[in-house]
Formats: C-alpha cells, structure tokens, sequence
C-alpha cells in the first residue's frame, strides 16, 4: 500500500493542478480589468522544465515525465505553492458587472400591513414518473410568493389543514425569536386543524424564501419565495425563481435508506465506482486504496431525484422578451439537499445580491447555489430568440430550464457528467488514514476559491479516460497550457475558459463592518461519515451538546472547518453573518455559507436580538441527523409560544435521537439467513439468524445491542446473546473437525446457549474484525466484509471466524427490496433464492 508521503504528493499534485485552472481565470480576469500586472504577474525565477501534473519532477532542459511519460514544460512550480502567491490570489481582481444605464423606479405607498393567508393541505402531484402525495399551499407548489416593501408590516395567518403538525420558517428574515418558525425551539408546532398567526415589520430587503421546518415537509412542497422591495428598486423586469427536487420515494423513506447504508440511490445515479468500472477505467488502485482508507463511493449528493423543478416546472418558458432586454432573476434554491450549478446561454451572468445582500455587480460564466441559498442575477437578451436559463444539479444526473424570449431556441451546453473517479483519487488524497481532511500547509482553502471538485468536471479537466489517443491530446493540450499559466507565459485569453463565481468575489456595495464590541471566538469542526450516515458538529448532535450562551452587544466570531467528504450549507437563523473572504470592510453578508471539504472559512456577526436562534446544516437529511447547534442569548425574556421550555426540548432533540429499522433476509434452497436491526447515530440493536432446513444445517441465532464510539465509528462494543443448535451431518468443514476452534477450545455448536461480550472494529478494506467472548470462556475471532461493489449491482461477501465456520455469497440487486441471491456457507451448504432487503 501507498505510504503517506504519496498521499501527501499526490494531494499537492492535485492543489497544483487546481491552482493552475485558478490562475487562468484569475490572469484573464486581471487582463479585462486592466489592473495593474505586477500585482499578480509571478516573481521571475530561473526555468525549470517540469511535468504538469507532478511538479516533483523537474529537468533542465526538456525532456518528458518518468512517471507519467507526458512532456515536460518550462516552469517555476515552486512559486504556486508560495503562500505569498496565496495570499494574492485572495485579493483577486474581478470582471465587473456595468448596470449602471439601468434606470429605477421608487414606490412612494405608504407602509401598510400586508396580510396573507395560507391554507396548507395534502395533494396528489406527478412530478416524478408517479402520482404521489405533496403538500401545496392555496393549492400551489411552490408556496406562494409572499411580497413586501421595506417598511410594510407582514401578517401571515397559517391554517393547518394537514393531519400532521406543521410550521413556517422565514429563512434569512430579522424578526422577532417568537415567530422564527422553529418547532418547540421558537415555537410549538402548529396543531392540525389550526390556525398560527404570525406578525412582524418588515426590516430588511431583499431575496428571500420561506419553508416548512417540520420534519420532512420541505422535500414534498413546502417552500416559496419571500421578496421584501426597496423603496427604489431597477426597473426591470423580475422573475423570481424557486429550485426544487422531486423524489417519488416518501423522504422519510429516503431518510431510512440513507441510514441503512443501502446504495440503492447510487445504482440509480450510476455512481457505484464498482471494482469492475474501476478496472475498466484504469483505477483499480484508485479503488483500493479508497477501500484501504475505509470511504464509500465518492459522491457530491447522498439522494436520488426523480425530477428538477423551477417554480414547480420542469421546463417553464417566458417569451415576452426581446433583443436588449434585461431580466431580474432573483433565485433561491429551495431544494432539500441538493446544490445546483446555474448556466445561461445568452451570456455571462451578473450576480448583484447574495442571501438578500447587494454586492458589486460582478459577471461569471456560472455558479453553483447551495441548499437555501438565493443570489439575484441580471441577464440580458442577446437577440431576438429564446434563450436557455439551465439549471443541473451537482451530481449533473438531470436538470430544468427556464426559457427567456421567444423565436428560435438556443440552448446551453448541458454539463458532462462527473468523473467519479479523479474524485475518488482526490479525496484519498485528501484523507489520512483516520479518516481526517488533511489540511495543507500554507494553503488556505477557503469561500470556495479552489474547487477541489473541478478535477471531476470534464468542462474544465477534460474527459475521464485520457487513454482513447484523441482525448488523450485533448487533455494534454489543455494541461500544457495549464502548465504554461503557471509558468506566466504565453496566456491564451480565449473566451472558452469558464469563470465560476466564488465567494472571493462577493464584494458588498456598503461597508459591513461589526460595532464595536467584545469579540468572541468559536470554533467547530463540521464532521460526519457516509457509511452510517451520521452528521454533526465536533462530532456531538444537537441533542448531545449544551445550547452556546451569546451575549446581547457582544461580536461573535465563527471559524469553521469542514473536516467531512460533503460540502455543507451552514445557515444561521436571524442573523447575516460576515463571510471574511478578503473584501476587508466590504466583506459580503450572507445567512448560508457554503463549505466545501478541507475548507476553513470565518465568519461574524454582531448578536443584537434575543432568544433562541438555530445554526445547522440546511441539508434537511443533515440537520435532522442533528448537524447544528443552537445559540441562546443570556437572560432572554421567556419565549410565549414555548409554554413549557422541557417538554419542548425534548421533542426537539427527539428529531436526532430517532431509531431507524432495517432489515435484510435471504430464502434460498439451503435455508434462510438474515438480520434485523434497530439502530440510531450512537445505539444498535440487533438480531442475526441462520436456519438450515434440516438439524444438521443448524440453528444459530445472535441478539446483540453495543455503541459506536468515535467520530468515525469503527468501535462497536456489544453485549449478546447467542443460540446455536446443529446436529453431525452437515457439510464437511474444509478446516477439519469442527469439535475444537483455532484457539483449541471446545467447541460448542451443537448446542450452545451463552452470553456473549465483544467489540467489532472496521478495517482497512472495510473489513469487520470482531472479537467476543462467551459466557462459557470460548473466544472468537471473525473477520466480516459485506457488500464489496463487483459490478453496479453485484455485491459480493464474505465472512470467516476461528470456530471453523465460513461463508461466501454473491447477490444481484433487483430493486430497492429485493435482489437474487446464492451463497455456500459452513453450516448449510450451497444454496441460491432471494433476498430481501428493507
Ligand atoms: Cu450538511
């Protein structure tokens, strides 16, 4: 296996490349602002020849790679990982946006209160291939969008007329703690059948959307716009536009899958990385050395939709446009988990506000919107033709459109989907074998200014398999010139490099900075794993950490460093924080930051309210596995709406206590095999069976309940108990008489009634090692590996222990619940049937 020094290059091979891709499109951004070149031209040092891709390798004179055989060019490699470098590139120019012709208009009504009413009600919607239940609001999905102006006072009557609770949140608003929306934090849920008031002035400006914050119910229709006017707004026109995903799977279901580890949603996505892709592809060691390290698959999204929406369509056209026309587009992503990449095909687009906030018009080719995130945008109409608004998932498996003009249809170049895995091998890389991010020195991975991602985008990296001799020198070609920015020579300024926005290029248009104040700092890690699903917060759920006490007047400071394989969407209620990205006093407000892995971003805000305010992950699977905290001003008044602050807590913290089931069985022609289990982020509890059909194939049953420990969970200590009844006759054991274990005990499978103590632990490979003792002092040893990947759905384990029992079996996954199964097993022999899995 690969040492660390390896992972450690071939981490730095990858920063390299991606600052290479940086450095494009920050000198040609350099260029079009005419900025002044010494700032960012590198310092001139002595030519090297290097390879691209591994900057170890350097020649005097030119020459190609002894390691991947690609020809050297000239380079100084070394200054790119200069801090000095790094530190530059935070300041980085910007192509700005000029709006300036743009003419306004004021709206001189008064302030008034403006009341809406809400009927909240189940419905039946095909938005997937299947009728299924939603909820829609006034008979709408998306709910309706609410409008305000600055100044006005906004009354919302809610009436229930589900048969479950429900509740409202208004994401990104000031206001009062009591309507926050926040079930038994903010407020009691709203009782079906009745009606919630919910009253506040209306403060603030901007692009906003509102959302259910009960359980599920923001998956399936609840959410919708939230727009508060200027007094003066751009006299364009302006289209709000709602991002949402549909899955035909019930989410609570889908919440249940995602906890039992099944992968049913990567054989729909195609994102398996089978050992069978893997060798295909050439990257069997890539796969290897994933499994060493003890990941899954890599992957940019955990759940499979059926279907993309732009305010409850998939495909929504807008014709009333014409050449020169300029559309407002104030958009909010309103999805459940998904991150969405936003693409126009006539033009750049013009970012001018973030979360509600303005920032200096700035222009990008695309940008990627987190869960709960709104950015407004201006984009033009080149010509008199329709051009393609495109929206596409992160994980590119489908995407919606938004038509803008009319006549002969242009559509946008749809993204190539993703090449796993260069982001496999990128994540190893960036793994040690704890299961931490690695963290570079001297390199700062911050507001998503290094896309650690882009070495999957094909867009940019170039195709996944460099081996078909055709790509291979398109590939080359483009890593040469890459090379060639890193060395500053010969910039080719073609219009075909992308400009992906990034929070370094948030600019507010007024200063940010905090009122004086005494300055507390908090730091969190954000960490989870995929394999049992479990997300939070210096490794403590919400229910396991104490509310954070703030103080009214004083600054708080957060550092956050994202030390899990996702990218998580942090949102603070109430509250827009500073991102410190760079723009010193003009540092951009936003209520959701988006981290990606391996990133350290800061942010403050001043805490001028009171009450309880939530900070989580707004990937709605994430904050219900208990991703936040929640701060708590001291000495608040008591909140009316929580009449009994105990009992509130506790249904609160029930959300990330909650048990979920699984089940796996197998009927097959030798007998039946199977587990079912209760199990939570920190408990299991579980029973195993083995019934041969005949006593000779033996009786064996196991119920256990143990603890996962750590961060990463590879400790499971557990007490049981265990029955094994089987007379002579069975299969003949490979090993020899099965009358003595390898311990040279005795052996007590004919019948056997014990206690049993153990503790399991994960390997490298993802092998289970379990250690136990039996109430009658026999040990055992067991090494486990289930569900090892062979093709997209063929899933091969194994299992062999030193009481002589074995067992190896292959199963063909045929849909979510069931798959064909066979396997030969100690006890019972060869056998093949079906096997169910719940
Ligand atoms: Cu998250």
């Amino acid at each position: 296996m690969n040492t660390k020094k390896t992972y450690m290059k071939r981490t730095l091979t990858i920063l390299l490349f991606l600052l290479s891709i940086y450095n494009i499109s920050s000198a040609q951004q350099t260029e079009t602002m005419n900025m002044n070149k010494k700032e960012t031209h590198p310092q001139v040092q002595p030519v090297t020849y290097t390879c691209p891709m591994h900057p170890e390798i350097q020649a005097s004179s030119p020459g190609s790679c002894s390691i991947c055989g690609m020809k050297l060019i000239k380079d100084k490699p070394k200054q790119v990982a200069n801090p000095e470098q790094m530190d530059n590139m935070k300041n980085m120019p910007m192509i700005k946006a000029n709006l300036d012709n743009i003419k306004t208009i004021v709206n001189n009504t008064p302030p008034q209160t403006i009341r809406y009413d809400l009927y909240i009600a189940d419905t039946i919607v095909t938005f997937g291939k299947k009728s299924k239940r939603a909820i829609a609001v006034n008979g709408q999905i998306p709910m309706p969008t609410l409008t305000f102006t600055e100044g006005d006072t906004a009354e919302i009557y809610v009436h229930n007329n589900l048969n479950e609770e429900t509740s409202l949140h208004w994401h990104g608003l000031f206001l009062p703690n009591q309507y926050d929306g926040v079930p038994n934090l903010t407020q009691m849920p709203i009782k079906p059948q009745s009606t919630h008031l919910y009253k506040f002035p209306v403060i603030q400006n901007g692009t906003h959307w509102y959302h259910s914050h009960s359980g599920f119910q923001e998956q399936i229709g609840m959410y919708g716009m939230f727009i508060m006017n200027k007094r003066k707004e751009w006299d364009i026109p302006t289209i709000p536009v709602v991002i949402s995903e549909w899955t035909d799977m019930n989410p609570k279901e889908v919440n249940r899958s995602l906890h039992n580890a099944t992968d049913w949603f990567a054989i729909n996505k195609a994102t398996v990385q089978s050992y069978a892709e893997a060798i295909g592809k050439g990257h069997l060691n890539t796969k290897l050395t994933n499994e060493w390290k003890r990941m899954n698959a890599m992957d940019v999204s955990d759940v499979y939709y059926d279907n993309f929406l732009i305010n409850g369509k998939n495909q929504n056209e807008h014709p009333q446009f014409k050449a020169g026309d300029r559309v407002r587009l104030r958009i909010a992503n309103g999805g459940a988990s998904d991150y969405f990449w936003i693409h126009y095909s006539g033009g750049k687009i013009a970012v001018v506000a973030s979360d509600g906030n303005d920032v200096e018009p700035v222009e990008a080719d695309r940008l990627i919107i987190a869960a709960a995130e709104t950015y407004d945008v201006i984009v033009t109409i080149p010509d008199n033709k329709c051009y393609e608004f495109l929206v596409t998932p992160e994980d590119r498996t489908s995407s919606a459109s938004l038509w803008l003009g009319s006549g002969e249809k242009v559509p946008a170049s749809k993204l190539p989907r993703l090449k796993y895995f260069a982001g496999m091998k990128m994540m190893n890389g960036m793994m040690d074998m704890k299961g931490n991010m690695i963290e570079m020195e001297g390199m700062h991975m911050q507001n998503q200014v290094m896309d650690m991602n882009t070495v999957m985008y094909p867009e940019i990296t170039g195709p996944e398999n460099p081996k078909d001799p055709m790509k291979e020198d398109h590939m080359q070609a483009k890593e040469m010139k890459m090379g060639q920015h890193m060395a500053g020579m010969d910039m080719d300024n073609s219009s075909s490099e992308i400009v992906t926005l990034n929070y370094g290029m948030l600019r507010s248009t007024e200063k940010t900075t905090l009122p004086s104040g005494t300055l507390k700092e908090l730091k969190f890690d954000l960490t989870g794993n995929m394999n049992r699903y479990v997300w939070t917060l210096d490794n403590k759920k919400v229910s396991e950490s104490d509310k954070i006490l703030i103080r009214k007047g004083e600054n708080l400071r957060i550092v956050l460093f994202n030390n899990s394989m996702m990218r998580h969407p942090m949102h603070l209620h109430g509250h827009d924080f500073r991102v410190l990205n760079g723009q010193g006093d003009y540092a951009p407000l936003k209520n959701t930051i988006d981290i990606m892995p391996m990133e350290r971003d800061t942010i403050e805000f001043a805490a001028t309210e009171s009450g309880d305010w939530f900070f989580h992950c707004h990937i709605l699977y994430h904050m219900m596995s208990g991703m936040g905290r929640i701060f708590s001003y001291e000495n608040s008044p008591p909140n009316p709406e929580i009449p009994n602050p105990k009992l509130a807590q506790r249904k609160l913290h029930a959300d990330d206590r909650m048990f979920h089931f699984m089940a796996r069985a197998s009927i097959e022609s030798n007998g039946s095999e199977g587990e079912v289990m209760f199990a939570n982020t920190r408990w299991k509890a579980s029973t195993q069976w083995h019934f041969g059909y005949q006593d000779m194939h033996g009786y064996e049953n196991e119920t256990m309940i143990g603890r996962y420990l750590g961060r990463m969970q590879w400790w499971y200590p557990y007490i049981g108990f265990d029955y094994h009844y089987k007379v002579e006759g069975g299969p003949k054991n490979i090993f020899g008489s099965e009358e003595k274990n390898w311990f040279g005990q005795k052996s007590n499978q004919n019948i056997r009634k014990t206690i049993v103590a153990g503790i399991a632990y994960t390997l490298p490979m993802l092998f289970v090692a379990d250690f136990r003792a039996d109430s009658d002092g026999k040990f055992r040893f067991q090494l486990t590996r289930e569900d090892v990947p062979v093709t997209n759905r063929l899933r091969f384990n194994m299992m062999i222990n030193t009481d002589k029992e074995y067992m190896a079996g292959l199963r063909y996954i045929v849909t979510k619940y069931i798959s064909i199964s066979s396997h030969y097993d100690s006890d019972m022999g060869l056998g093949a049937g079906l096997t169910f899995t719940y």
